[in-house]
């Protein structure tokens, strides 16, 4: 079926459809459908036409024996699908009218449908946007994945703390999967090597593993916008090699009987949040491992079912590693290659130095990972070897050569930390293998260059770059907000959400009186679903008129939710003070999870809940404030908040949010940015212009001179008596009544540890530049042009135009040609 006859599906025959699936899903069709029997339905009918699509992708592949691009992420934030698949097929607006005929609002069954939240925060949604343009720009791509059990832990608040309880994804099942057990594969783990000759005198390694998992593939279609395309999404799932010990059940031992089956069964359980030093580090090993050889085996597959030899493998495939997580697939497809597909050493090397890139998404030490020796000895020994030598030949190959006899380089650059345990360095063995490596962000990927790997810059000039991260606008404006999107469509000519640059032409009504008033009507109705959803979550009622002050992201120290919590009480003394200070109305409104064992960030939620509840009771500042933290941050509530939004706080230290992609989406929504020079706000700047967005704070460069002379925060809350006034105020118990030093954590950081991401540095700039921002938005006509600026001018940040930077600067993706160009080993 072509997009055109889709188009031609009418209302009735949608409807048709739906009640024919609901033979499936609803127990009696003679008494009202439930509301999930209608979503699985209507998934039922729309997946009809997708894998219809898929079927055809696949057929059309084969045809065009394209390059593909294989996409290694531990993590995929997907949220909600049917809405954005709806969109993407042109649907949208036939299933609205076919699900009204029979009885249902569409919004109300997209509410019915749960997130795939197989991910973290900004890392994952990336992959989840990067999946959705490969699709729509016709690319050969294929995600691969881990089919976790639980996805991000459901977070709610419970005395205003943060309790975790696990992510049911699939409780009843998950419409947008297909298990495809012919792709199954065969993990092994743990055991020995052995060395053993072969008959012509050479040695050989044989790996005798202790344990086999196996892994069971769940494929997740990836539905293009508005053409032909369809890719898959490939999850992992763990599984017992054998089910069930029928020896020690029939023995009697009923628990032993189930216990390989367990055992094997969690390594695909749950997804681990970042930054929490719990331990699993095993378990997180062994994940790590199982979801890179299941990948690479597939990879392998999938070009050995169409070739002969390998001479094209390199020209066919190309692999890229999303962060450090999927690393060890470079030490596994060596492994393939030499032991199983008898390579010699030099020419495995070679392949692998062709097919994988890398993408850097932290500067964060604590982030770049570092897997111990030991871990390796015991579960992965062969590969430890592999990793040995191509150290060595690395030390004394091109370390050598361009520092002679430096002992001290060759320590820093090894793929080996020596210590007292022995680590072995991820990124590392990343850089040197990989052909390309990028950070997400002009100015990330060149502190990437300078800071973070300036030797292998030195070794590899022509190695490192840069794409900035994109957001797709179909998820992120056409599905999310509706409203806006029609307005955008009545003066916008062609399909902008393919072309997100067209938005430019909204430049030429930024001053138009008629469309200022119209998209600030978009924006406050809006405003009011949102405020209905807040009293919804946390029985809070606040102003939709009142500016809507937004910081949605993962809790963490140098996002500094904290900074905006100091300037929230600072406005609440002023007002204190002065109940008739002229300040616009504001609710400050935080979504976040905190990684469960990452005690302050959730130290930091309760404090912000604290406050919260104190100042949302406090008649004296007569509604001028409202905070509210909403429970449970994920996508399809971000969804909810971010076309309501008016400011967009991107808040981070200079230097350590790597690109940041929530400020993209707040400001395609017309949210005005206040934020600091960092990651792709600096980018974000350069296109909406100085006078649409509100910087503040120290720069990268101020911030490395504080550090080398020495920073002293205590002598900043000495010299600021508001800041003094207001961390003094944190300190007492006046935010926790009758319990004094409840939230003192947060000023211990600030004032005894040092204050490593600078709040204090930054806290008078900031509150200067939130003066400013009050002030421009009492001038609503001049709101209006900066937030119609803002929509205008994010044409740069369509994860379309980062998935061409991909293919063409790295990936040398052509998707009309044919791959010919065969690689010599
Ligand atoms: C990370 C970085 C962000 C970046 C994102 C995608 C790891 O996401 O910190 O700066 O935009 O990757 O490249 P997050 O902090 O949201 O988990």
């Amino acid at each position: 079926m072509t997009s055109k006859s889709r188009k031609n599906i009418t209302v009735k025959a949608f409807k048709a459809r739906i009640q024919h699936h609901l033979n499936f899903h609803a127990v009696d069709l003679s008494h009202s459908i439930d509301k999930k029997a209608i979503l699985m339905a209507v998934c039922s009918s729309v997946n009809e036409i997708v894998f219809d699509k898929l079927q055809s992708t696949n057929i059309r592949r084969h045809e065009r024996n394209s390059r593909s691009i294989n996409y290694l992420s531990l993590e995929y934030l997907m949220g909600r699908m049917l809405s954005n698949n709806l969109h993407n097929l042109q649907l949208f607006k036939t299933a609205q009218a076919a699900t009204k005929e029979l009885g249902f609002e569409i919004e109300d069954i997209f509410e019915e449908g749960h997130d795939l939240a197989l991910g973290n925060g900004g890392l994952g949604r990336l992959a989840a946007c990067y999946l959705d343009s490969l699709a729509t720009l016709d690319y050969n791509a294929m995600g691969y994945g881990i089919h976790y059990e639980h996805g991000l832990f459901e977070q709610q608040f419970y005395n205003n703390r943060q309790i975790e309880s696990p992510d049911e994804w699939r409780e009843y099942g998950n419409p947008w999967e297909v298990c495809r057990p012919e792709a199954e594969q065969e993990i092994p783990l743990y055991g020995h090597v052995e060395t053993v000759a072969e008959t012509d005198g050479t040695l050989r390694k044989v790996w005798h593993p202790g344990q086999i998992i196996k892994g069971v593939p769940w494929d997740v279609p990836i539905v293009g916008y508005n053409c032909e395309t369809v890719n898959v999404l490939r999850l992992w799932e763990s599984r017992a090699s054998s089910h069930f010990d029928w020896e020690a059940f029939n023995a009697g031992d009923y628990q032993d009987a189930n216990s390989a089956q367990t055992q094997a069964e969690t390594i695909s359980k749950v997804l681990y949040p970042n930054d929490s030093t719990a331990a699993g580090k095993e378990l997180r090993f062994i994940q790590q491992y199982f979801f890179c050889a299941c990948s690479i085996k597939d990879i392998i597959r999938r070009y050995l079912k169409h070739h002969d030899d390998w001479s094209q493998f390199a020209d066919k495939f190309v692999i890229q590693l999303n962060d450090t997580h999927p690393t060890i697939a470079i030490l596994e497809l060596m492994r393939l290659l030499l032991d199983e597909y008898r390579f010699s050493w030099d020419n495995a090397w070679q392949m692998c130095k062709q097919v994988f890139a890398y993408t850097n998404h932290t500067l964060l030490p604590e982030a770049l990972e570092k897997w111990s020796v030991e871990l390796f000895e015991t579960i992965l020994p062969r590969h430890l070897e592999i990793l040995y030598r191509i150290n060595e030949e690395f030390l004394n190959g091109q370390v050598d050569k361009m520092w002679p006899g430096d002992t001290a380089m060759r320590r820093k650059l090894s793929l080996i930390e020596e210590g007292q345990q022995k680590m072995v360095r991820m990124a590392h063995l990343s850089v040197i293998t990989s052909f390309k490596v990028n950070g997400v962000a002009e100015i990330h990927s060149e502190l990437v260059k300078q800071d973070l790997f300036p030797e292998f810059h030195k070794l590899y000039p022509n190695k490192l770059t840069n794409v900035t991260n994109g957001i797709t606008p179909r998820r992120w404006l056409k599905a999310c907000n509706p409203a806006l999107s029609d307005l955008i469509s009545k003066k916008v000519k062609g399909d902008w959400a393919k072309n997100l640059s067209l938005l430019s032409t909204l430049t030429d009504y930024a001053e138009d009186k008629k469309f200022q008033q119209q998209f600030m009507q978009v924006k406050r109705e809006n405003k009011v679903k949102l405020s209905e959803e807040i009293k919804k979550l946390t029985g809070v009622s606040v102003n939709p008129d009142a500016i809507f002050d937004v910081q949605i992201k993962r809790l963490h120290e140098y996002k500094r939710q904290h900074l905006n919590l100091l300037h929230i009480l600072a406005l609440y003394r002023r007002l204190l003070e002065n109940p008739r200070l002229d300040i616009n109305p504001r609710v400050f409104i935080f979504g976040a999870k905190a990684a469960p064992g990452y005690y302050l960030a959730k130290e930091i939620i309760y404090a912000i809940n604290c406050v919260a509840e104190k100042i949302n009771n406090d008649a004296r500042i007569n509604d001028k404030l409202k905070v509210v933290f909403l429970p449970n941050y994920r996508v399809s509530l971000a969804e909810k908040i971010i076309p309501a939004a008016d400011v967009s706080e991107q808040i981070s230290t200079a230097g350590k949010e790597a690109s940041g992609t929530g400020n993209m989406k707040l400001a395609l929504n017309g949210a005005v940015t206040i934020g600091t020079l960092d990651g792709a706000n600096i980018e974000i700047a350069e296109e909406v212009g100085d006078d649409n967005i509100f910087i503040f704070g120290k720069t990268v460069d101020e911030i490395k001179a504080l550090n080398r002379q020495g920073y002293d925060p205590v002598s900043i809350y000495n010299s600021e008596p508001e800041l003094k006034s207001i961390i003094d105020w944190l300190d007492s118990d006046y935010f926790t009544p009758g319990k004094f030093g409840e939230l003192s954590a947060i000023t211990q950081s600030l004032l005894n540890d040092g204050d490593h991401y600078k709040v204090l540095a930054d806290f008078v700039s900031y509150s200067q530049a939130q003066e400013a921002l009050d002030k421009a938005y009492k001038d609503q006509a001049g709101w209006a042009k900066m937030a119609i600026m803002n929509t205008a001018m994010m044409g740069k940040f369509t994860s379309d135009r980062s998935i061409e930077d991909y293919a063409n600067n790295i990936w040398s993706l052509d998707k009309n040609l044919p791959a010919t160009q065969a690689v010599k080993l």
